[in-house]
């Protein structure tokens, strides 16, 4: 018979153990409910690290993607498919890009556009051959290919999995003085996280943006901005950048861009950036394909034309202000913009992970980072009432520690 413990016994044996999941088995979501083999109802306070911002299985995205999988669902780009150009229209417009290159994971939307910036590098801004230098932040989180691990300062992304490609140098996040020191004349591009996630939630100091990208625009660096986990509506605007009052030159979107149903991410760029690839030098089977664009394409819509956007920023500031009024000696700081939020808990807390545990036994998932951090981003559809009762079984979990 198949239970919950032979699921997990099975996992455990076949599979890789690259993860360490807490021990709940879902076999169905709705809104902002995912529900356990035996029928016990959660409140999803991770979206699946933001990729169901639209809300477990939406019905709107969900029609989208059967009509367009009855139809076609894959030509490769050695044809075209009548998708594709609505969706870059779309995203265009509604993002104001110029260029538009999609792509199926967060990770290969990152590796695309360091490509695409060097080549920039070299070709327009006139860098000598193979000299380019990528700027990243410590405790960045890009996603887990060889290119990206490679300059991640966590040793667990990073330790045994050498040798990596040169070419990137390391500032610490937040600090404008440190990106001023780490830009030389072959620097191209600076690759950034406009709130670092897998970090804890780390919201960068006022102004530290601002400064970024003047000392981009003097110096003719790239601003990259990776808002594959902040992006669409996660922080209460449409990208995070509009929290800081500045433009990327490169936008880098993920997750939710399919609602959950399916990968796909995509490079927005001013046409400079993106304009440098030519015919074969960068591609990918699937990317862009008529499903992926179809779902993307509903995925957009839901996300604007429902008000989640600023659904995010209202129930974001009432969860964070519910966290915030939570007495407890463990908490040490409440963090995060619109529903991208974390509460960090002091050390003699013992770490997060139980605290989940227990959460998970009042019905909550929330998933614990960095050991002693809770993170906190259920989909962008909750209502104040779920914002509520959530505060009030984080209230009850954290002050009866
Ligand atoms: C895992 C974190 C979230 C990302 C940013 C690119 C990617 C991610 C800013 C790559 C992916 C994920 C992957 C997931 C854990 C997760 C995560 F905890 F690591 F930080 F979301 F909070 N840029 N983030 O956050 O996108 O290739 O995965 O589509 O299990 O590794 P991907």
């Amino acid at each position: 018979m198949t239970t919950t413990a032979s699921l997990i016994e099975t996992e455990y044996r076949l599979g890789a153990h690259n993860y360490k999941p807490l021990d709940v088995v879902l076999s169905r979501g709705e809104g902002v409910y995912v529900w356990d083999m035996e029928g016990n109802r959660y409140l999803d306070c991770l979206s699946a690290y933001s990729a169901v911002n639209q809300g477990h299985c939406h019905p709107k995205i969900f029609k989208a993607m059967i009509e367009q999988a009855q139809k076609l669902t894959l030509t490769s780009r050695a044809f075209r498919n009548d998708q594709l150009a609505h969706f870059y229209e779309e995203i265009a417009a509604l993002t104001g890009s110029h260029k538009v290159l999609p792509m199926n994971s967060g990770a290969e939307a990152v590796e695309t556009a360091i490509k695409a910036v060097r080549k920039w590098g070299y070709e327009v801004k006139g860098v000598a051959e193979d000299k380019a230098e990528i700027i990243v932040c410590s405790n960045n989180f890009h996603g887990r290919t060889m290119g990206i691990v490679g300059f991640s300062t966590d040793p667990d992304a990073r330790t045994g999995f050498g040798p990596f490609a040169p070419g990137f140098k390391v500032a610490p996040f937040g600090d404008i003085d440190a990106f001023r020191e780490a830009i030389t004349e072959n620097t191209v591009a600076f690759l950034v996280e406009p709130i670092q996630g897998e970090a804890g939630v780390i919201v960068p100091p006022a102004g530290y943006f601002a400064g970024v990208r003047e000392l981009c625009t003097k110096y003719g660096i790239t601003l990259i901005l990776d808002e594959i986990q902040t992006g669409l509506g996660r922080t209460g605007k449409l990208l995070a950048e509009e929290h800081e009052g500045i433009e990327a030159d490169v936008t880098l979107i993920g997750k939710a861009l399919s609602g959950g149903f399916y990968p796909v991410s995509a490079v927005l760029s001013n046409s400079e950036v993106l304009g440098v690839l030519k015919p074969g030098q960068h591609g990918s089977t699937f990317g862009g394909n008529p499903l992926a664009c179809a779902i993307a394409r509903a995925a957009l819509k839901a996300l604007t034309e429902e008000g989640m956007i600023e659904n995010s920023a209202r129930m974001g500031e009432r969860f964070q202000t519910g966290l915030r009024d939570i007495r407890s000696n463990i908490i040490k700081d409440v963090r995060g913009r619109g529903l991208m939020l974390a509460v960090e808990l002091v050390p003699e807390a013992g770490g997060a992970r139980k605290y989940c545990e227990a959460l998970k036994a009042r019905g909550i998932l929330a998933k614990d980072t960095h050991g002693d951090t809770i993170r906190i981003a259920p989909p962008l559809v909750i209502t104040e009432d779920q914002v509520d009762w959530a505060v009030e079984h984080f209230a009850a979990v954290l002050a009866s520690a």
